[in-house]
This record gives structure tokens, sequence and C-alpha cells, in this order.
């Protein structure tokens, strides 16, 4: 039975190979089974200062990358958060269904706050609103990195306390798809942190649209160890094992095959072959991007995306409204 999905992406810079080899990747995969709906989160985005002519700019560049890797309009529904009013009124009702204190347990809130006085109250309420994009639309699968985990968890929380309240037929209570390899890609500089749009040094991670030059001075830079064994151990090794996973997922190659590979070898030449793989990986991927982008087809793709989002999103906000009494109508 074909199954309604939904995720998102946020307009906050050049999406990175975590984001498609942890997300993107698996949006691909199931949009022939399945009711497909892919978001760019404008909405989310503003939770920490933009630059409105950048995020525009960004916005733009995620549609066209999203049809880059290969998600088809045709089969997909593709659109941007804010174009869809419903996403901000239902994530208002949820608001008012979610507790502070679950909200500050959110890792991602304290780590982008760094428990300051002055991080914004939307940076607080982001998982909230992440929670209203996906209960929006009845979605019974959300494709997303590790990262997401906990976010995922709270929306299922709150989805089920709703329920409980207003009836049981309220909300879908949605599940979580995370792939076994490449759900969380580590930074190329750091590996104990994950890889990032909006980390300081560009070297932390490889953009789809990065030039060749650009790829071989990241990976050829990327943090390993001293030991020089390649070997497959993400606690000890973490580094090394980051590049595994980048090549295995790439190639399609188990990580058990890649260590048999390159037995005796060092990281040079490991690195040395991941810069080909990369490269080659995403050529088509910034070909298709240039071509997207020549065609002048993508406004015309987000309108008819959003008008057919926003038929969605309009019968679960009746529905919830008159669960809770709310309208003169
Ligand atoms: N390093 C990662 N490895 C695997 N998956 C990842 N995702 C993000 N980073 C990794 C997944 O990509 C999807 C889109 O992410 P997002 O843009 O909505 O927000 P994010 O998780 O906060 O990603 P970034 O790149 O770290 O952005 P900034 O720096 O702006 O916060 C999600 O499914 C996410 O899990």
């Amino acid at each position: 039975m074909r199954k309604r999905v939904f995720s998102g992406v946020q307009p906050t810079g050049n999406i990175h190979i975590g984001n498609y080899l942890g997300a993107l990747r698996q949006f691909v995969q199931l949009q022939d089974e399945n009711d497909c709906i892919y978001c760019i989160v404008d909405l989310h985005a503003i939770t920490t200062p933009k630059d409105p002519r950048e995020l525009r700019e960004h916005i733009l560049n995620v549609a066209a990358l999203y049809m880059a890797v290969g998600i088809d309009p045709a089969k997909s529904t593709v659109f941007v958060q804010s174009d869809v009013p419903g996403h901000a009124e239902l994530s208002w009702i949820l608001m008012c269904n979610s507790y502070t204190g679950e909200l500050s347990r959110m890792t991602q809130f304290k780590d982008k706050s760094r428990a300051s006085e002055s991080a914004g109250t939307g940076l607080f309420a982001y998982p909230v609103l992440m929670a209203a994009d996906i209960l929006l639309y009845d979605s019974d699968i959300v494709p997303v990195g590790n990262d997401q985990k906990q976010h995922i968890e709270l929306t299922r929380d709150i989805a089920i306390r709703v329920n409980n309240k207003y009836g049981e037929d309220t909300f879908v209570v949605p599940e979580g798809r995370f792939l076994k390899e490449g759900a969380r890609i580590m930074a190329l500089d750091d590996p104990s942190a994950k890889m990032s749009k909006s980390a300081e040094n560009e070297l932390s991670r490889i953009s789809l649209l990065d030039d060749e030059a650009k790829i071989k001075k990241a990976i050829m830079r990327a943090t390993t160890d001293s030991d020089g064994e390649i070997r497959f151990d993400p606690e000890n090794k973490p580094g090394v094992s980051n590049l595994l996973t980048i090549y295995g997922v790439f190639t399609g190659t188990s990580v058990a095959e890649l260590e048999k590979n390159y037995a005796g070898q060092g990281y040079g030449a490991l690195k040395k072959d991941l810069v080909e793989v990369t490269i080659e990986s995403l050529r088509p991927i910034r070909e298709k991007y240039a071509e997207i982008c020549a065609s002048g087809e993508l406004p015309r793709i987000l309108a008819d995306g959003a008008e057919q989002a926003g038929a969605k999103a309009e019968q679960v906000i009746r529905r919830v409204k008159e669960r809770f009494g709310l309208g003169s109508r």
C-alpha cells in the first residue's frame, strides 16, 4: 500500500554529502512506491538570523538540487514551507500541546543556543514546527538523518498526546526512516561532530556543487589518526571510518570489502581514490543542476507543489480545528 512520506531540508546553505547520503538519497528511493511530499523548510531557516537575499537564493538552490539528485516533480510534491500557511497555523496549535520541559531537553536546541539567554524563541520551538510539518500531511514515514531522531520521537509524543485528548484519528502517528549506512556523516575536519551546512570551516564538508579542487582539498586534508591502519571502527578511528562510510555508500561497496581492498595500504591511497569516487558521484548531480537552473521551470514547479500541498494541508487543518472547537464554522 502506498504510504504518505514527508521530509524537508533547510535552505541554510549548500546541501552537503551528509544531507544527501543521510536524507535526500532516501527521498529518491521512496518516490516510486509512495505518495511523497518534499519541502524546503524556510520557516525553520529563520530560527537563526538570515540575510533575506541569501535566503531566497538558498531556497531556489535547494529546490534545484532536489531535482538534480533525482526527485521528480511528476511523482513527488515539491514546495516551499512558507507558501503553505497551514505549517505556521498547526505549529501554534501544537505549541499549546507541548511542554517547555520536553523542548528544553532537545539536544539540537542545547547545541545551537549554547545556553544563551538571547537564543530565539523560534529556535526553542523549532521541533514543534517540525512536528506540524509532519502531522499536517498525515505522514506515515519521515526519511531523515540520525540527528533528527529526537525530533521524530517528540512528534510522535505530541501526536499521541493530542489523539488521547481529542480523538484517536486526529493525527497519524508517523515513523522515522533512518538508513543503516550514511545516516550520520561526520565533519571531515573533526569526526566527532556531524557534517553541517553552517559549520565555519568550508573544508569540514563537501557540498554537492563543490568543484573538483575543493573536493580534493577537503578529502586530502580530512582528519584521520596516527596508527595508519585502514579499519572501520567509528569509536576509536572515527576519521577513517567516516571516509570508509562515504566511499562505501557512493560505490555500493561494504566497508568489510573496502577494508580488504585497502589492507596494507596507507590513508593517502584511500583518500586519493575517495576523491575520484566523490567527483564522479557528484558529477551527474552538478550537470543536472545546471540544466534545471537553465530551464526556467523552477517557479512553476514550486507554485504547482504549493497548490497540491496546500490542498492536502487544508483537509488536516479543518479536521484539527473541528476537533479543538476552533473557529466560527
Ligand atoms: N551529517 C549528516 N549526516 C547525515 N544526515 C544529515 N542530515 C543533516 N546533516 C547530516 C540530514 O539532512 C536532512 C536535512 O537537514 P536540515 O537542513 O534540515 O538540517 P540539519 O540537520 O540541521 O542539517 P545541517 O546540514 O547541519 O544544517 P544547519 O547547519 O543549517 O543546521 C535532515 O534529514 C538531516 O537529518
